[in-house]
């Protein structure tokens, strides 16, 4: 198995089958050289040397969260189609709901639920293979709902050597009583700019960083709007540092609704939309 690569130029269409299909795709030069140079410029700096604690067995991996209070350069990444309108489309699914005598149809929001830049410094063994979905306790059952169209940009070269994340194909099709195996992971290659696009329920992982440079990649995850954020963006950004962010990113960020109802914000008595704490 392989994981299947695509151009820029592909359609939302093919980039859906191919997810699909197999779990994941690979987006060749997903973001331009402009945005890859100021991903680099605005967050390395910040990364410094945030590594993890030793003591977990995996000392060697840095991390630097809250990506959208960083850099303006992450908007070009959520808004691309090939990875938004992807993500719509596979996790914005109508379901008709009751309410009384009346039904109606109802489709759930996206919204971002984790972002991380990931260093996977030299020596860096594998990470375990797991769901991303993890964080919700997700089932599997056949054709059960995804929960997360999750994305993965190389800022440096991804390669089978330097810790490219390892993906298991067509895993997003497994029932929940069947565990990962390692030798059916492969390795993510792109060069830096490409995008690996994956789901919740695809295994995958870090991998192994025998060469002698750090693996930078960014991702992040835009999830079905009613669930509850892996990264609490309301307290990463809060309310007086979302305001001088873009309408669109504020919304994605969770400074909104998803029907029928859920996240309102009460004022002066009316059940409102949590957007309009940033307006006016
Ligand atoms: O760094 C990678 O390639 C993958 C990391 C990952 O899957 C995770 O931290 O959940
Ligand atoms: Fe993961």
């Amino acid at each position: 198995m392989k994981l299947t690569t695509l151009g820029p130029t592909a359609t939302v269409d093919e980039v859906v089958a191919v997810i699909d299909r197999d779990g994941g795709v690979i987006i060749r030069d997903f973001i331009d050289s402009a945005t890859l140079s100021g991903l680099l410029e605005d967050l390395q700096p910040k990364l410094a040397s945030n590594l993890e604690d030793p003591t977990t067995g995996r000392g060697k991996t840095g991390r630097l969260g809250g990506i959208f209070k960083h850099t303006r350069y992450a908007d070009t990444i959520v808004r691309n189609p090939l990875y938004r309108e992807a993500a719509e489309r596979i996790l914005c699914k109508p379901i008709t709901l009751w309410f009384g005598d009346d039904s109606f149809e109802a489709a759930p929001t996206i919204q971002i639920g984790v972002t991380q830049l990931i260093a996977i410094h030299p020596g860096e063994g594998a990470q375990p293979l797991h769901r991303d979905d993890i964080v919700w306790h997700w089932r599997h059952p056949e054709g059960g709902p995804q929960a997360r169209v999750q994305i993965m940009v190389a800022i440096s070269d991804f390669t089978a050597e330097n810790g490219g994340t390892l993906v298991v194909p067509q895993s997003h099709l497994w029932g929940d009583d069947r565990g990962p195996s390692t030798d059916q992971a492969i390795p993510t290659e792109m060069a830096a700019g490409s995008a690996l696009i994956f789901i919740g329920s695809t295994f995958h992982g870090g991998g192994t960083n025998t060469t002698d440079k750090p693996r930078l990649g960014l991702t992040m995850s835009l999830d079905l709007g009613y669930l509850r954020q892996e990264e609490n963006q309301y307290l990463t950004i809060p309310v007086d540092e979302a305001r001088a962010l873009p309408e669109d990113i504020q919304r994605l960020l969770g400074y909104d609704g998803c029907p029928p109802g859920l996240g309102y914000v009460e004022i002066n008595g009316t059940m409102t939309n949590a957007h309009v704490l940033l307006e006016g």
